[in-house]
């Protein structure tokens, strides 16, 4: 599987210093050891895990990254562990696979989140399950709730890929109704020498996730998922700033204009008077049904707090996108 391969990794350090050098500069780490010890940690291939966990319940469908990009959203069935991995080796080649946004009991019970998923204190860390097939795929995406994620691989291999917020401009994003926080670029039609070119393009990270590792990837960045093996994931979505939670509170369909905003409130502790004042100003709009005025806010604020690193092709493609995102002109 080729990949960019350019993630460090390294066993989980203190606390403040994961912080300081990885999550607040928004920087993907590969953590080789963040839940040793914990019971999950032994279901380390599919074997073991399907003798453990043969009834828990899964909800299984369509992807749902790939499913939005035709604006649909896929009706999910339940089938147990042992169905899917008979229902993968009857149909090698099928797309179906299971997002489960309550992990089932069974599974719940084998591990904790690590306490540092709540080292701001808002104590509202949430975790997701994830379990596809070799050749699975999630297309390039970036997630709703602006939350740093702990990726966990519990067996098989998943390749990450991972741009941040200031790549949206190579990324083509799609911003009609029912299509949010997508993107236009389908790096699973690429051929390999293609794909490689564009992700170096792009600044892309890119990492092949091996079971019992645990990837970091910072909230708002970009991502794209490919299933190496058969392979199950859990994952921490940890709790978010003061600030970063106003943001995605206000807009929780974020613009790939607030995706690059909140990104600039990563680092609750070193916010400058302008970037409060900014923040500020952008609240007091409140929650409104009006799209348009929060629209307008939030350009605003991006224009204020982002627009000074632009270069001439990163202004233009977000002068296009701008006006799709308005329906008003100015
Ligand atoms: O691991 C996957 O299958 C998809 C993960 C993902 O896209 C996400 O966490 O948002």
């Amino acid at each position: 599987m080729p990949s960019l391969d350019n993630v460090p990794r390294q066993p989980t350090p203190p606390v403040e210093l994961l912080f300081e050098r990885y999550i607040r500069p928004g920087r993907p780490v590969v953590l080789t050891d963040l839940l040793d010890g914990q019971p999950l940690r032994v279901l380390d291939t599919q074997e073991r895990a399907a003798e453990q966990l043969a009834h828990m319940v899964l909800g299984v469908s369509g992807n749902f990254a790939n499913e939005s990009l035709a604006g649909r959203w896929p009706e999910r069935r339940e089938m147990s562990l042992r169905d899917y991995l008979e229902l993968v080796r009857q149909q090698p080649a099928t797309r179906d696979y299971c997002y489960l946004e309550t992990p089932p009991p069974a599974l719940a019970g084998l591990y904790e989140a690590p306490q540092l998923c709540d080292h701001r204190g808002s104590g509202d860390t949430t975790s997701l399950v994830f379990l596809g097939n070799a050749g699975n795929y999630s297309h390039l995406h970036y997630d709703e709730d602006l939350r740093d994620v702990l990726m966990f691989q519990v067996f098989g291999r998943k390749r990450y890929v991972m741009m941040p917020p200031s790549a949206s401009h190579k990324l083509h994003p799609l911003v009609a109704p029912g299509v949010v926080r997508t993107s236009d670029v389908c790096l699973q039609h690429m051929s390999q020498s293609e794909q490689l070119e564009f992700l170096r393009y792009a600044g892309a990270w890119d990492v092949v996730l091996e079971p019992g590792e645990t990837l970091l990837m910072p909230f708002g960045y970009w991502h794209y998922v490919e299933y190496v093996d058969t392979a199950l994931s859990v994952n921490f979505r940890m709790g978010r700033s003061a600030e970063v939670r106003a943001l995605s509170a206000l807009m929780p369909q974020p613009s790939v204009f607030m995706q690059a905003l909140a990104r600039h409130y990563s680092d609750e502790t070193a916010l400058s008077p302008q970037a409060r004042s900014v923040l500020g100003s952008l609240l007091a709009l409140g929650p409104t049904p009006d799209d348009d005025l929060l629209h307008r806010g939030v350009l605003d604020a991006f224009d204020a707090l982002c627009a000074g690193s632009w270069d001439r092709p990163h202004a233009l493609a977000f002068a296009a996108l701008r006006g799709q995102v308005l329906r008003q002109p100015r």
